[in-house]
């Protein structure tokens, strides 16, 4: 591309460019989105709407042309990077609302996914809705869910899948959790694109979080009906 023919963020209007950023995410451009993402914020755009309009919606396209095998996992993971820069510059934003502490929570990806970009922005969102959460990273086997149990004694319990393989293993952190007799000690939440309420029921999880405001609202109601069991017991 020409100098001439150089495209100027900052000239498009607010539609050509989250159009732009979509672009840009899936060209794995991070420099470009963080400066996009900036630009939103210049516009008075809500931290919350640039994170699911413009970076959440690209990543959506990268994923379905991922999924058809026009992407491979090096494009993806440029894409996923450039995401990243756009949420580290969202993320005191959505943390610092002044929010009182409102509950605890432990989260992480499990054994064999590699995938933390959903995880993140739950956490994030949660830090946002005033929850401390101790974020456990990926792949992680059931003996770091219940070694960070024990340490910190969350609230809640929230675990993230990404893969019809690796969803099955939180039934499996689950139900050690049982045989150890805390599972009712712990709200649990789950949450991942492949994972449905269904499945959520099935495996025993208190309940499943769509996406990230749905994880925080979930996780708020679950909450208040702890304190209120608390209170008449
Ligand atoms: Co992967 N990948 N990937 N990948 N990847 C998917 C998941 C896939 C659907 C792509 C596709 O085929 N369309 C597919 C899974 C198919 C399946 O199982 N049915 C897939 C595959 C196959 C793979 C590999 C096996 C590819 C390969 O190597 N051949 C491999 C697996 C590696 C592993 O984990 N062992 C792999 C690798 C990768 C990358 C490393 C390249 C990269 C991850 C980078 C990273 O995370 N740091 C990657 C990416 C980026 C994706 C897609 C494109 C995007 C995922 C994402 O970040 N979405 C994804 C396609 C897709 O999902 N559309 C795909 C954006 C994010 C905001 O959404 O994660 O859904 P999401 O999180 C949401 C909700 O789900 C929910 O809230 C979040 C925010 O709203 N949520 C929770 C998530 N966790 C929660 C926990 C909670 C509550 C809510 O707890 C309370």
């Amino acid at each position: 591309m020409s100098d001439e023919d150089e495209i100027i963020l900052s000239e498009l209007d607010d539609e050509d460019l989250v159009q732009q950023m979509f672009d840009d995410l899936y060209d794995g451009l991070k420099e470009e989105i963080e400066e996009g993402v900036n630009i939103l914020l210049e516009r008075k755009w809500e931290p919350y709407d640039i994170l699911t309009k413009a970076l959440v919606g690209g990543m959506t396209i990268v994923g379905a042309d991922f999924r058809d095998g026009i992407l491979f996992v090096p494009e993806v993971l440029l894409a996923a990077n450039a995401m990243k820069g756009g949420m580290a510059i969202l993320k005191p934003l959505l943390v610092e609302t002044g929010a009182p502490r409102v509950g605890k929570m432990v989260i992480g990806t499990v054994k064999g996914d590699i995938h933390d970009i959903g995880k993140n922005l739950v956490g994030m969102m949660m830090e946002g809705a005033g929850f401390e959460v101790v974020d456990l990273g990926i792949n992680n086997p059931v003996e770091s869910y219940l070694e960070a149990m024990e340490k910190e004694g969350p609230d809640i319990l929230g675990m993230s899948a990404l893969l019809t393989t690796t969803m099955p293993y939180m039934k499996v952190v689950i139900d050690t959790m049982i045989e150890q007799g805390i599972r009712d000690d712990y709200i649990v939440l789950v949450g991942g694109a492949p994972l449905n309420e269904e499945f959520g029921k099935a495996i025993g999880a208190d309940a499943y979080c769509r996406d990230a405001a749905v994880a925080v609202e979930t996780a708020k109601e679950w909450m208040a009906r702890k304190h209120n069991s608390a209170k008449s017991a």
